[in-house]
């Protein structure tokens, strides 16, 4: 009969002070009462049949550290059964996962060992089944029974960013608090047990600019106005370290490159506050007079300007177009010159940024003024005639030599050059044609 008897495992290792880890004393004190309790329940439920035997081993575990680096053998635990008296008749035997390569029992005691170091990061527990059987005929003295082989976490891996090095950004001017970045470090030890995978965040470099929440690893902004046309780029190193950040924990670093964005809080200026440009009398409308700049230190639509031409009178012969590549204000001619009338224009430009942040208004005015001169530049004209066409009538026998009317063309030009008619024999067109200092017209009759 099977009754009144049972296969109990007993935890030796919780009597074996080499097993106790100094990290867990406490909690395994109190494991230990409790399996202590359900041995004692079990064996009391033990006389009534088996299958309330099995019910009640939710105790049976045994514990194994991780990377045990001991020469012998790991002691792991003990097999006992009530029907063993010890005369040797009971033999205990072990199947399951790692059963002669992981552990192994000796028979006629029921010592359970391990025979290399584990990795619970590998395989957190083993699951075997234990049976008691007559020495002599080999016949089970009790059912098989399943128990676990639990590896007990050592806090032997640092936490780790497994995404890093990282890029973030921000917009620069931020306020104090403003979120960058949240950054998660991994700890592959036991998050259930103890602290070898309780991390908290810290900052080695980055500091005074930016700050990392210790538990959540969330970056934000520490320093006001950070002006991302005095530094763009910052390198922030953060580390995460596990046992709750204190003396003796393990580390990882990572990497976060962050950037900041650009807002506009810097007016377009221009470099002077006088351009002088030149223009001959006679370019053709919309050609181009010259180009101003005003410099802008953002970047993008932010360093976009737009120019303008400041209306009055001088300005009124110009117009200026913006050029959104060259951040340049080109000055076109809208109407023609004359250096006879007039030789030189002054006017204002002003230059302003396309697209203006109101939070930044107070860094303004986001617009600048600066004075243009054009110098209008003499060319040579041709003698202009006082008439387009001339209608001259004479007799049919008037004698040669007698002057009959009398044609009239003037240098319009600045130091009023003489003129000199020429007749052009061949053709209804007068064409121009110049000969030593004098400038000449041949003219034409119909
Ligand atoms: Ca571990
Ligand atoms: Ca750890
Ligand atoms: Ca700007
Ligand atoms: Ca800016």
């Amino acid at each position: 009969m099977l009754m009144g008897n049972c296969l109990l495992l007993f935890l030796w290792c919780l009597l074996d002070k080499s097993f106790v880890s100094p990290l867990h004393s406490s909690s395994q004190s109190r494991l230990g009462k409790e399996q202590y309790r359900n041995m004692m329940a079990h064996r009391k439920h033990g006389m009534m049949g088996v299958h309330r035997v099995k019910r009640g081993w939710v105790w049976n575990q045994f514990f194994v550290l991780e990377e045990y680096m001991g020469s012998d053998p790991q002691y792991v635990g003990k097999l006992h059964s009530d029907l063993d008296k010890g005369d040797s008749m009971v033999k205990y035997t072990l199947s399951g996962e790692g059963v002669g390569s992981v552990f192994t029992i000796e028979p006629r005691t029921g010592d359970i060992h391990a025979l290399r170091s584990l990795d619970r990061e590998e395989k957190p527990y083993y699951t075997l089944r234990a049976q008691a059987v007559d020495m002599l005929t080999g016949r089970p003295l009790e059912p098989e029974s399943e128990f676990i082989i639990k590896v007990q976490d050592i806090n032997d891996n640092e936490p780790r960013f497994l995404e890093g090095p990282y890029s973030a950004s921000v917009p620069e001017m931020s306020p104090v608090g403003s979120y960058v970045t949240q950054i998660t470090a991994t700890d592959t030890d036991d998050p259930t047990y103890g602290n070898s995978a309780r991390i908290v965040y810290s900052i080695l470099h980055g500091q005074p600019y930016f700050s990392v929440d210790p538990k959540t690893g969330i970056i934000r902004v520490a320093l006001p106005n950070m002006d991302r046309e005095v530094k763009e780029m910052y390198q922030v190193v953060i580390q995460a370290k596990d046992m709750g950040g204190q003396l003796g924990g393990l580390a990882g670093t990572t990497t976060i490159n962050i950037t900041l964005r650009d807002v506009n809080d810097n007016p377009p200026r221009f470099s002077k506050s006088i351009f002088h440009l030149r223009v001959l009398e006679s370019s053709p409308v919309g050609s181009s007079v010259g180009r101003v700049k005003a410099h802008d230190l953002d970047s993008g639509k932010n360093a976009e300007v737009e120019y303008s031409i400041v209306p009055g009178d001088g300005g009124s012969m110009f117009d200026i177009y913006s050029n959104k590549n060259s951040h340049e204000g080109t000055v076109i001619l809208k109407k023609r010159l004359d250096y006879e009338t007039r030789t030189a224009y002054t006017f204002k430009v002003e230059a302003s940024n396309a697209v203006i942040d109101h939070r930044f208004l107070h860094l303004g005015p986001f617009k600048d003024t600066a004075t243009l001169k054009v110098n209008v530049l003499d060319v040579e004209e041709p003698p202009v005639f006082s008439r387009l066409s001339y209608n001259m009538e004479t007799y049919e026998d008037t004698p040669v030599g007698i002057i009959i009317g009398a044609v009239t063309a003037e240098d319009l030009d600045v130091g009023n050059s003489p003129v000199r008619y020429v007749r052009t024999p061949y053709t209804h067109t007068h064409t121009l044609c110049r000969h030593g200092p004098y400038l000449m017209w041949h003219i034409c009759f119909f």
